[in-house]
């Protein structure tokens, strides 16, 4: 029993010693692919790919956002959601809208074309985000790199991990408090909503019978009521799209914060942090410039990016981002 016991103190010791040296063999760091491959710039590739889609197509802004943060959120920035195969990710039920994929398939193979191996699916998509963030064309904020890959993708896994879009500000700031995320930074992150779109089908209730009152959501302002149902009609199959920010859809500002505050919120949970006592101080902080988001919104990208993710010699480098290694 003493035996076992001490056997088991030294590989505690060993375990501690090893978190302690980890930093230096695994840890992200800012530049980590600077003469890595080659006479290529990893981070200049991925943002000229990145450019020359939004040049075309705007929407790989609102994509991307939340392709980062369906990937954190389910197993870490660990590219899990680029997994094919039956019951990944990306088959699950909140995956709707997730887009993306074949950009970060173009960066892939323009990478493996001039460094074969080297650079992570994982870190493809934090830095094409950041980029597309930007407009694709400044560096809107320093990322970090080093991901590596995993190699399991599970549709369970996402729907115990992403948040409900009907969530009270308090489940919010639980589920992100779960991933080491705090409330300012759920209150930043879900500024990503102020691009991008919404299917009907996440609003129907709030418009025509909330919480079973025959009525629309008094949360919501009667005239964005009026507007919505005549976008997302009660009967209708179409499922169709509305913007999430009502007044800049497609552009990555404070709009959303001044939308949430003038009860014009789309979805239930972007509402809820405006009016919860948690959340509206820093919500109406963000929407009036007393803090400055497009800063704050870089450092909580970055926090986000460094959810429980794979380095050093963890995971593996894919060769396709849509497949393990065989
Ligand atoms: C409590 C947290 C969150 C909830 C409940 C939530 C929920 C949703 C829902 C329901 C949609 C619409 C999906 C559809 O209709 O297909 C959506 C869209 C979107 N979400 Fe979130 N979200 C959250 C946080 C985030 C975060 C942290 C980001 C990124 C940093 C993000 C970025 C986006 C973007 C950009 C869109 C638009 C996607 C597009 O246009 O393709 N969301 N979100
Ligand atoms: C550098 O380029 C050569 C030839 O193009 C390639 O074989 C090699 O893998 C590259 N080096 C690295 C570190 O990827
Ligand atoms: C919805 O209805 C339930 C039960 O009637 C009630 O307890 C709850 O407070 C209502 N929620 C809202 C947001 O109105
Ligand atoms: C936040 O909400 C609480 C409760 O509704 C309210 O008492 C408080 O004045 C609000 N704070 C701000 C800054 O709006
Ligand atoms: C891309 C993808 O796999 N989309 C799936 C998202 O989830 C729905 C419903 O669970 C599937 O029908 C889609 O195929």
């Amino acid at each position: 029993m003493a035996a076992l016991l001490s056997a088991s103190a030294i590989a505690l010791v060993l375990a501690l010693a090893c978190l302690a040296v980890a930093p230096g063999h695994g840890a992200l760091q800012v530049g980590f692919y600077k003469g890595k491959c080659n006479s290529t710039d990893v981070e200049a590739t991925v943002r000229s790919i990145v450019a020359a889609r939004f040049a075309r197509d705007r929407s790989i802004v609102p994509a991307l956002l939340r392709l980062q943060f369906h990937d954190c959120f389910v197993k870490g920035c660990d590219a899990s959601i680029l997994l094919e195969g039956r019951g990944s990710e990306k088959t699950a039920n909140p995956n709707l809208s997730v887009r993306g994929y074949d950009l970060v398939d173009q960066v892939k193979s323009a990478l493996e074309s001039k460094c074969p191996g080297v650079v992570s699916c994982a870190d493809i998509i934090v830095i094409a985000t950041r980029d597309a963030a930007g407009g694709g064309k400044q560096y809107t904020y320093t990322v970090q790199t080093g991901r590596r890959d995993g190699t399991v993708s599970l549709a369970s896994d996402a729907v115990r991990n992403l948040p409900g879009d009907s969530f009270s500000a308090a489940q919010a700031i639980a589920a992100f408090r779960a991933k080491g995320l705090s409330t300012s930074d759920l209150i930043l992150l879900l500024g990503a909503h102020t691009v991008g779109v919404t299917h009907c089908s996440f609003v129907l209730n709030r418009l025509y019978n909330y919480n079973g009152s025959g009525k629309p959501d008094p949360a919501m302002d009667p005239a964005l009521v009026s507007f919505l149902r005549s976008r997302c009609p009660q009967k209708s199959t179409a499922n169709s799209v509305i913007a999430l920010d009502q007044a800049t859809p497609a552009v990555v500002d404070t709009g959303y914060y001044k939308q949430i505050l003038a009860k014009r919120g789309v979805l239930k949970v972007d509402q809820n942090i405006a009016s919860a006592a948690s959340t509206n101080a820093t919500v109406k902080a963000l929407a009036n410039g007393g803090l400055s988001f497009p800063a704050l919104f870089g450092k909580a990208m970055v926090k986000m990016g460094a959810v429980q993710v794979l380095t050093g010699s963890q995971g593996q480098i894919r060769k396709s981002c849509r497949f393990v290694n065989k």
